[in-house]
């Protein structure tokens, strides 16, 4: 395919998009980037915002994870039936950022101490996107079919999952369309290579 990724060794901000695009039946080269190199500096100094990840679709160069999400759902036909869906799918998936945020923090800067309370305080946010899923009834955030959204609402499940094994015990629509998700004969390929397993979580081997 025309796409190359290029980032750290870690599923981080790359896995929601990695997962869409094996579900989409597409391929992509990965450039990995280790961390002594990326402290010299040169490659960050290209980078738009000074980080990764970095994604190239032929000469069309993007930063910003979300941003790559929205083109993967342009290019992939995940995006929407008309322009009140895809307004519907941006904020899903603006939802699905400020959890993912609220994630990576803790991970990074306070798992020692806040884990237990980002645990106990997950419900609150886990209901709102329960709440969507069981009114659309269609297995999917939006419309009836999967979109970005999806993509990165179950990407970050995943991780939340490791981090609290019971955590959608009580959210019957989000158990439900993590089993289908990860069901999709695609997604399961990609989520059982060594590819994917190989990678931790996240870059400080928190999870
Ligand atoms: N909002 C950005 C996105 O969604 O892509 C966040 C990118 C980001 O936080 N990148 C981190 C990074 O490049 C790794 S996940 N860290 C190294 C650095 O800032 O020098």
């Amino acid at each position: 395919g025309p796409y190359t990724i290029t980032y750290f060794a870690v599923r981080g901000r790359c896995s929601a998009l990695k997962i869409m695009l094996a579900d989409k039946g597409q391929e992509w080269k990965e450039v990995v980037v280790d961390f002594p190199d990326w402290m010299k500096g040169s490659l960050k100094g290209t980078c738009v915002f000074g980080q990764l990840p970095k994604f190239q679709d032929g000469d069309l160069v993007l930063f910003q994870s979300n941003a790559m999400l929205r083109h993967l759902g342009r290019n992939h036909d995940a995006y929407g039936h008309d322009g009140k869906e895809a307004a519907l799918i941006d904020m899903m998936c603006d939802g699905v950022e400020d959890l993912r945020l609220k994630y990576i923090k803790m991970i990074y800067q306070e798992y020692d101490t806040g884990k237990d309370a980002f645990i106990k305080d997950l419900p609150n946010h886990l209901d709102k996107f329960e709440a969507v899923m069981t009114k659309n009834k269609t297995g999917f955030l939006v419309g009836n079919k999967s979109s970005f959204a999806d993509y990165n609402l179950f990407d970050l499940l995943l991780n939340l999952v490791v981090l609290s094994s019971t955590c959608l015990d009580s959210f019957p629509s989000l158990k439900s369309f993590v089993g289908k998700m990860s069901a999709q004969p695609k997604i399961k390929a990609f989520l059982d290579s060594d590819a994917y397993k190989k990678l931790p979580i996240n870059g400080n081997g928190k999870q």
